[in-house]
């Protein structure tokens, strides 16, 4: 048997995997040690750095996984317990929503947040289709998520001289990292890696008229090299995105903001959703905590189970 090469995982599609390897894309297999070594876990997933042999009709068999230094993932709903590995080593979750052409879900920004956390990754926000218009209420959100720290770009995939339009700094950021684009269908996720990178042509499509919807055009995970040596992946949008492994009391320590004031509450045990003197309502009220993180705080409470 020849010396095993070492390559990356870029796409996955039942049993079989796109390994990008000595300048090729091959198709590979998984060797069974491989598939049945893990019964907690994805065995192979988007991003894994793997050990391929070749076989004679140029195709290969995957027959090791490295060691995973991050990875995002989810619970399968049918498999409970089973933790669904979307994409391994990336360093960068970006969250990419629309300004409008689907409606603006804030609610998803906080939960992409708190995955990225949850995975030890950095949570980036990109608010596409400025070509659109910004309105006040949109820039007073923009404000709000740069006063936390996170990172936040405005884009326009299709028009670069719309006001407030970063493509260029969003650029700048996805060379130099490893990331995956998330967010609903139709916010513009591939059209912008094609703005960015043309050669990629991945298959983009109008939303619905009817429902201001996306079409979910986009339906394989798949990672694309970048020429500096980072990567991006591509993903399918979705609808919702389900936290798991986060009690309802921990939530509020994935509000750094909120965090802080914990102690400060009348109550110990404060929920900071209706208990009197809650140093969390007050610092809403008094404007030093966002309102909009806030809702998204109590909504996302809300749906967590006990
Ligand atoms: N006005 C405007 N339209 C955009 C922009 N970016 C993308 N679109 C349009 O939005 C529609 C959906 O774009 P896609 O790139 O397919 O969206 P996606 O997020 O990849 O969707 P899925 O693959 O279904 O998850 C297309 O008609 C794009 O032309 C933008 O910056 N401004
Ligand atoms: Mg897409
Ligand atoms: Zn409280």
């Amino acid at each position: 048997m020849s010396e095993p090469l070492d390559g990356i995982v870029t796409r996955g599609h039942g049993n079989r995997f796109t390994v990008f390897a000595n300048g090729e894309y091959i198709s590979c297999q998984i060797r069974g040690k491989v598939k049945f070594n893990t019964e907690e876990t994805t065995p192979v997933a988007v991003g894994d750095n793997v050990k391929i042999t070749l076989t004679d009709n140029n195709e290969g068999v995957i027959e090791e996984v490295l060691p995973r230094y991050s990875v995002l993932s989810r619970q399968k709903v049918a498999q409970e317990g089973i933790e669904h590995v979307l994409a391994a080593n990336i360093d960068s979750l970006i969250v990419v929503a629309s300004i409008k052409k689907p409606a603006l879900k804030v609610g998803l920004i906080d939960r992409f947040i708190i995955a990225a956390q949850l995975g030890n990754l950095t949570p980036v926000i990109v608010l596409n289709k400025a070509d659109l218009g910004i309105d006040d209420e949109i820039k007073a959100l923009i404000e709000d998520y740069r006063k936390l720290n996170y990172k936040f770009f405005v884009t326009s995939a299709i028009d670069d001289s719309s006001d407030g339009n970063e493509i260029d700094k969003f650029h700048d950021y996805l060379i130099k990292h490893r990331s995956i684009l998330a967010g609903h269908s139709g916010v513009g996720k591939s059209t912008l890696l094609n703005r960015l990178y043309p050669g990629l042509n991945l298959k983009v499509a109008d939303i619905s008229k009817g429902t201001n919807r996306g079409r979910h055009t986009t339906s394989h995970i798949e990672l694309f090299h970048l020429p500096d040596g980072g990567f991006v992946i591509d993903s399918p949008g979705i609808k919702v995105l389900g936290l798991w492994h986060i009690e309802k009391e921990d939530l509020v320590y994935y509000y750094h903001e909120m965090e802080s004031l914990l102690g400060q509450c009348r109550f110990a045990v404060c929920t900071h959703t209706h208990e009197p003197d809650c140093a969390v309502k007050k610092a809403v009220s008094e404007g030093s905590i966002s309102k909009i993180r806030y809702q998204n705080y109590l909504q996302i409470y809300e749906s967590l189970d006990v």
